[in-house]
């Protein structure tokens, strides 16, 4: 379902007095207005086209209805959240999941829709209908060559189908390692991995970018091949200039310093990706900024100061994509408040005095280095993200436009209540 241009506007009209004066506030409180409004209306986020319908645990699943049925579907939802919120101009596949059957009439979608395919997802973590050999001991990992022949194979099919679309990278995650001591040799995993990854990074086009995602468990629980980003670094580091590391922020043991770990990728120039997602104990794939907002603005700030020391482009440079389940709220509207959250937290990190930090710390004030950053934390920048919202021909309140519009009623109406979309 894709609104009208004139109930954007109606929203838009009815909030305006109310928004103008809290903007007119907050920015006449800032150095930079004009400039952080630009960097925020250029930061678009990924979708991944398996977050469109209600995700589950291995205990239950509950469908909240007018889920996607097909690809085209889901990139009608996305086109849909970034109608309301101008930010999230980006699709990212899973394949086997969603297969572009016409890639042609697929891209002619995403035009219509203003989207653009970012990295490309391969599956070697389930086994197919179809599929010759089983992945349950492991596919890059395998003993067995022919096992890990059909990943590199199905890799290398994901890229086929990124090129006709006109993305340029791809995500390897690999649910690779044992569930028990002595069920593997800890050193033909590593090397059989490597060795299967340099065989589909000897088939990436020259433009395109690798990306290898670690997790630290699950679904193997005693060791995971890729199992944190020193792991990965090493594979991306023997790979080569076009393979990065990527950071799923669910992805680590209890407590792990995320933020330090994304300075260190930056400054080795091996940072490429982003998975965005919060968590209180494992891999919960809840609503980004949901549970630590504060660790998501530390993350953000190094993430700003690490690109900025490399001139990097915030917008372009790296690879930003949710990584969410949606088990109890609306996906669309859990999309919405992922987006935003990431916004803010962008936003705020752009806030930070950078010299005045950079003083502090050299001074070893630590008291005044955690104002520096904290001042910046609590500043409201809401207003701010609106105004870009507004200036990009997005909603004010996107939430509050997709209840005002009745959007899931419609889409229940339209799909049904028992759709079922693809993905975990
Ligand atoms: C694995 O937990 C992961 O984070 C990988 O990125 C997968 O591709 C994604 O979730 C979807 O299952
Ligand atoms: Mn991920």
């Amino acid at each position: 379902m894709i609104l009208n241009k004139s109930q954007i506007d109606a929203h838009n009209d009815k909030g305006l007095a109310r928004h103008k004066k809290s903007f007119d506030y907050i920015a006449g409180e800032l150095v930079d207005t004009e400039g952080v409004i630009k960097k925020l209306v250029d930061f678009q986020v990924a979708i991944p086209s398996w977050a469109l319908g209600n995700g589950g645990t291995r205990f239950g699943r509950f469908s909240g209805g007018g889920e996607p049925a097909t690809l085209e579907e889901k990139m009608e939802d996305i086109g849909l959240l970034h109608q309301l919120n101008r930010s999230s101009g980006a699709v990212s596949l899973h394949i086997p999941w969603d297969i572009p059957e016409d890639a042609k009439a697929i891209k002619s979608l995403a035009a219509d829709f203003d989207l653009k395919f970012d990295a490309m997802n391969s599956n070697t973590f389930q086994d197919q209908k179809d599929q010759a050999l089983s992945y349950k001991f492991g596919s890059m990992q395998h003993v067995d060559k022919a096992v890990r022949q059909q990943a590199i194979d199905h890799n290398i099919e994901v890229i086929k189908y990124g090129q006709e679309l006109g993305s340029a990278s791809l995500t390897v995650w690999l649910a690779d390692g044992s569930c028990f001591p002595g069920q593997l040799n800890f050193r033909n995993a590593f090397n059989n991995t490597l060795e299967s990854l340099q065989a589909v990074y000897a088939a990436l086009p020259e433009d395109w970018k690798i990306f290898v995602e670690y997790k630290a468990f699950e679904p193997n629980f005693y060791s995971t091949t890729v199992g944190d980003w020193g792991q990965s670094l090493l594979y991306t580091s023997k790979l080569g200039d076009k393979a990065y590391t990527l950071v799923d922020l669910g992805h680590h043991l209890p407590n792990a310093n995320i933020e330090q770990i994304v300075a260190l990728l930056l400054n080795e120039k091996k940072l490429g990706g982003f998975h965005f997602n919060d968590s209180k104990y494992g891999d919960d794939d809840l609503t980004v900024g949901s549970i630590k907002p504060y660790q998501l603005f530390l993350i953000f700030r190094e993430l700003v100061d690490g690109m900025d020391a490399r001139g990097m482009n915030h917008a372009t440079d790296l690879g930003w994509m949710i990584d969410a389940s949606h088990n109890v709220k609306d996906p669309l509207e859990d999309l919405l408040q992922s987006v935003e959250a990431i916004l803010l937290a962008y936003a705020q990190a752009l806030l930070v005095d950078a010299k005045a930090l950079s003083e502090a710390q050299q001074n070893n004030d630590v008291a005044l280095a955690q104002e520096i950053l904290q001042t910046a934390f609590r500043t409201d920048l809401r207003p701010l993200l609106a105004e870009a919202r507004l200036r990009a021909g997005g909603a004010l309140q996107p939430l509050q436009l997709y209840r005002d519009a009745n959007v899931r009623k419609e889409l229940i109406n339209k799909r049904g209540a028992v759709t079922v979309a693809t993905g975990l």
